[in-house]
């Protein structure tokens, strides 16, 4: 990517769309399916990668697999009775939301391998000029669906990029790198490298796991589906939604304890003791790996392999700080060296300091980074932010979860966008922009709910922080509050201009 510059809008043909969304994981798809079904065709989906599904298509890592239950984890309006186990793995979940894309026949909206370099607000036309690799656009309304957990990075570490051997992101798999046999190390001890630890230490040769700080692990419940179950998830829908609901409604009780009265948490601390206790046998390795802050503070692991994929004799649980990496090895603080050939950096994504903020220009000129810089990367109900007219986000500031299924915030982000779009129709706009003491306020009401929750209190660190040290991702209510503020486009919060009046 690159920063928007004055000309976003080169000498290239532009064409102009109404609507255009960027990005077509499970948030741009759904809302692209929506407005089909609505009878609105005057959109169009610009997606950086070659086929819907996101993270989903790009997250191939062995072992990726998700934490949420598969019941809970697709759209309400397109049930999978074919999951074959109780958590699904990647390639299941991809193959799901490739055949949505074609079932609700979208996929002629999508414009692939199209990677938007640049947005920027013409007050003059009021019309957002985007600029992307397959050419220039004008819009009435953007949409921007691109995801908290989509740009790698890469840590800062002395010499990294001179490394001689096979290095990749966990995000960015290598699946031509052969590691059988080789020796590895595994930067990283979070969601990804819990799952990639286990599904490669029985085929390298050596397995180095540095760890800088040790999560939480809980029980995974997953299973195959038995063929009875599979029948009446098939021919019996009213026994899906059934599942669904239980799941949603057992899960959503996790909020009380994360976000409202965070010692509830000890509950599942005693359980995730019990189960080191269980699994790692070996005192050393016990102590080195027993986290220091209060459970559900970073996100909540789920596994059954992790501790003994560690308990192997060719792995190695490193906890010294790496001081640098060599042309083919790694170094330590306290002076040690470790040969590899390969090196996986399983370091999570930029989440409230994302590239692609430094290519959207709002109102006043300032690019999203700009304006978060200052205040923190705020927003209303995750959908709208002051300075962007006629810009949406879904999967914006706050709307993230730890306990549950996102699908369920996505759709009620949906349903929220697709009811403005209709509104400012409706009522003939051509301007509509949150108000900025709006979105205070509902921020300040945020961040008091959050003030209480175990991601502030429960002294960790973590990627739901931004650098203001607030917590700018996680919606710190119960999801179905969340459905209830998201039901209709509340007009009266935003400051709008009539299509017969000239912009502000
Ligand atoms: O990334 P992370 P992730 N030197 O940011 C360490 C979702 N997800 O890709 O904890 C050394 O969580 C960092 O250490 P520390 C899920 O929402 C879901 O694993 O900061 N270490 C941490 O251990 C998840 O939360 C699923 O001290 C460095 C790790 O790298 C999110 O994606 C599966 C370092 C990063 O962990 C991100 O997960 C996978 C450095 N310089 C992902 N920088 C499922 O549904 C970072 N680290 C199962």
């Amino acid at each position: 990517s690159r920063k928007v510059t004055d000309k976003a809008v080169g000498d290239r043909p532009v064409r102009h769309v109404k609507t255009i969304i960027i990005g077509s994981g499970f948030a741009g798809l759904g809302l692209a399916i929506r407005l089909s079904q609505r009878g609105r065709t005057d959109y169009l989906v610009l997606e950086r990668g070659s086929d819907v599904g996101g993270t989903w298509r790009d997250n191939t890592y062995p072992g990726a697999a998700c934490d949420v239950p598969s019941h809970l984890y697709s759209y309400s309006f397109a049930l999978n009775p074919n999951w074959s186990r109780s958590f699904s793995r990647q390639g299941e979940i991809q193959q799901y939301i490739q055949g949505v894309a074609d079932k609700y026949n979208v996929r002629d909206k999508h414009l692939f391998d199209c990677d938007v370099t640049g947005a920027r607000w013409n007050n003059a036309t009021t019309q957002w000029e985007i600029e992307s690799t397959k050419g220039s656009f004008t819009a009435d309304t953007v949409v921007s669906a691109v995801g908290a957990l989509c740009e790698p990075a890469l840590p800062d570490i002395k010499g990294i990029n001179d490394f001689q051997g096979e290095i990749f992101h966990s995000a960015r798999w290598n699946h031509d790198a052969d590691l059988t046999g080789k020796r590895v190390a595994i930067i990283g001890t979070g969601a990804s490298a819990i799952q990639i630890v286990p599904a490669i230490a029985g085929k390298v040769a050596q397995l180095d796991v540095y760890q800088r700080t040790a999560p939480w692990l809980l029980p995974r419940l997953d299973r195959p589906y038995t063929k009875p179950e599979r029948l009446a998830f098939k021919y019996l829908p009213g026994y899906q939604r059934l599942s669904r609901a239980a799941i949603y409604a057992a899960r959503e009780t996790q909020v009380v304890g994360l976000a409202k009265v965070p010692a509830l948490m000890q509950a599942f601390e005693l359980l995730a003791k019990a189960k080191l206790h269980y699994e790692v046998r070996d005192p050393e390795l016990r102590a080195k790996v027993t986290p220091n802050f209060r459970i559900g503070c970073k996100r909540m692991l789920i596994s059954n392999n992790y501790y003994p994929a560690l308990s192997r004799d060719n792995v190695d649980v490193v906890t010294d700080g790496i001081a640098e990496v060599r042309a083919n090895s790694i170094v330590t603080k306290d002076g040690t060296e470790r040969e590899i050939d390969a090196l996986i950096v399983a370091t999570g994504f930029h989440v409230t300091d994302s590239p692609t903020y430094e290519t959207i220009a709002g109102r006043d000129g300032r690019t999203l980074s700009e304006v978060f810089d200052q205040i923190g990367q705020q927003g209303y109900k995750g959908s709208t932010i002051a300075n962007f007219p006629n810009m949406f986000f879904l999967l914006g500031p706050n709307v993230g979860l730890g306990h549950t299924s996102m699908v369920y915030m996505i759709e009620s982000q949906i349903n929220y966008v697709a009811d403005a779009l209709a509104t400012v129709d409706r009522l003939g706009l051509r301007t509509v922009e949150v108000r900025k003491d709006v979105q205070d306020e509902f921020n300040a009401d945020l961040q008091r709910k959050l003030g209480k929750s175990v991601w502030i209190n429960g002294g960790c660190a973590s990627w739901y922080l931004d650098k203001h040290g607030n917590n700018t991702t996680l919606w710190p209510d119960f999801t179905f509050e969340f459905r209830r503020l998201t039901k209709s486009f509340d007009v009266d919060a935003y400051e709008t201009t009539p299509a017969s009046e000239p912009s502000r």
